[in-house]
Parts: structure tokens; C-alpha cells; sequence
């Protein structure tokens, strides 16, 4: 199928939650490909339900809903494609250094400019995307403004949503029609390679990332030299 990402789509002023209202657009058969974009949200979501800042005007903030033609189990690899697709759409139009930290933060000067969010309704998967786009410092809430930032901020350069949107849809139909990015991520992935010090709920260790396996889990070679498989989800990841 051609041209599915973004063929048909809900575009709102406002929304609670992108996700949540592609989740129940799904659950009422959305096709694949639906999207929907809001101006602003007034709950936008990050995981473990931490809060995604979407000011009004600022970003794009959108939600695609995707039937995969793979295996439930390979549904959360979504959120990697995203990954690569919202790196390159965002670096094609602002000529900034994108980074992807695992798993799926993109940063510009070391602050995260993009966020993505995947999750399942029924057989569905919706992935959710978050691009800061015109923030300064002081737009963002004063807890994110020495971590945030935006394509203006970084870049000096005003990303046109539309066209942001549009290279960012391009970049995932491709690589979710072709599913074979795996490499690609490992490629361009900054993590790996890197020394990194793995914060969990009861410990925190250092080791060297050493790679991603199939599934997307974090390998980490402890100072022990036991490779260790990291899931995202349950730690935080800081470069050391
Ligand atoms: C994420 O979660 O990064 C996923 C964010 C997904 C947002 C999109 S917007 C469209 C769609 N609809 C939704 O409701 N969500 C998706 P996580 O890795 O848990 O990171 C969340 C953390 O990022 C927060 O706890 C803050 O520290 C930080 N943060 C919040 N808002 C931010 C922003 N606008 N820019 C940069 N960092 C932010």
C-alpha cells in the first residue's frame, strides 16, 4: 500500500492526549495510517505516565495508528522506526546534529527535542510523537528548562509543521513497510559505544554499551565483564 502514513487524519485544536484519542479512534477501526495532530495538549503523555509538556503552537504533537503486518511481540520496534524516521525528518529540516539516545529520546545539544510514546489498543499499535519545534528556555516548565529544547532554540531555524509532519510520516512508511531497521538504529543509536551508567530501582551500575539485540534491549558490559540486557522501562540511561 502506498502513501498509508497520514492518509486520512484528525486534526484538533486541542486534545487531552494525542494516544488517547488514536486509541479510541482504533478501537472504533481507525485504518491503518490514521493520525491524529493536536495544537496543543492538555495531558500529553510521556511513559511510566510521566507528563509531556505541549504548549500550544510550539510542536508537532502527533499520534500514528498502525496494524503492523508482524507479530504482536515485534510491535514495540515501532517506537525505533519512529526513532530513525523523526532523526532524520528533524535534521533534513533544521541542519542540526540529532542524537538518539536509547531508546528513543532524540537530542539536539545534549537536550531532548523529541519524545516518542508507543503503545497498543487491541491489535493496533499507536505511536506517538512528540517534536519541540519553537520553545525557548522559558516556554518550557521551569523543572525541563536546562534539559528541553526545541529546533528554534538549538538551531536558529523556524521547521514548518507541515513539512516536518510530511518528512516525518515519509521517513516511517518506509522503514515499517520495508522492517529491516534494526541496523540502521544500532548504527546511528549514540549509545552504543558509549560508557553508561545504568540507574535502576534499587541500584545504579557502570558498564559499556556494547550493542541492541533484535528486541531492542540495551547490552551492557559490567566493569565484571558480564554482558547485562537492559529493558527500557525499567532504568534511566546517563552517559559517563
Ligand atoms: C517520552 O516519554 O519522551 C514520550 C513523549 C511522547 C509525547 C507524544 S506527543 C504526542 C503523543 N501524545 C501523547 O500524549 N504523547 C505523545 P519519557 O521518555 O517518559 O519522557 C518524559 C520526560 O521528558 C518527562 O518526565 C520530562 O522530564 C521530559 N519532558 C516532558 N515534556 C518535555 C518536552 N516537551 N520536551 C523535552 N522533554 C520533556
Amino acid at each position: 500500500m502506498e502513501n498509508w502514513a497520514g492518509h486520512v487524519s484528525r486534526r484538533l485544536k486541542e486534545a487531552d492526549s494525542t494516544n488517547k484519542q488514536a486509541r479510541l479512534w482504533a478501537r472504533e477501526g481507525a485504518p491503518h495510517g490514521a493520525i491524529v495532530i493536536a495544537g496543543r495538549q492538555t495531558a500529553g503523555r510521556g511513559r511510566l505516565g510521566r507528563a509531556w509538556a505541549s504548549e500550544g503552537g510550539m510542536g508537532l504533537w502527533l499520534s500514528i495508528i498502525i496494524r503492523p503486518q508482524v507479530p504482536i511481540a515485534s510491535y514495540p520496534l515501532l517506537s525505533f522506526a519512529m526513532a530513525l524516521a523523526a532523526a532524520d525528518a528533524c535534521a533534513a529540516l533544521s541542519g542540526g546534529e540529532i542524537y538518539i539516545k536509547w531508546p528513543n529520546d532524540l537530542l539536539l545539544c545534549g537536550r531532548k527535542i523529541v519524545g516518542i510514546l508507543a503503545e497498543m489498543e487491541g491489535t493496533a499499535a499507536i505511536v506517538g510523537v512528540g517534536v519541540n519545534l519553537r520553545q525557548q528556555a522559558e516556554d518550557f516548565p521551569p523543572e525541563l528548562r536546562e534539559t528541553a529544547g526545541s529546533l528554534r532554540m538549538l538551531t536558529g531555524r523556524d521547521v514548518p509543521p507541515d513539512a516536518l509532519e510530511r518528512a516525518l510520516l515519509d521517513g516511517l512508511e518506509r522503514r515499517v513497510d520495508a522492517w529491516d531497521f534494526m541496523d540502521e538504529y544500532r548504527a546511528r543509536c549514540s549509545t552504543v559505544g558509549a560508557q553508561v551508567r545504568v540507574i535502576e530501582q534499587e541500584t545504579t551500575w557502570d558498564g559499556l554499551a556494547t550493542g541492541v539485540d533484535a528486541d531492542g534491549v540495551l547490552l551492557v558490559r559490567d566493569d565484571a565483564g558480564t554482558v547485562r540486557r537492559v529493558l527500557a522501562g525499567d532504568v534511566s540511561i546517563r552517559k559517563v
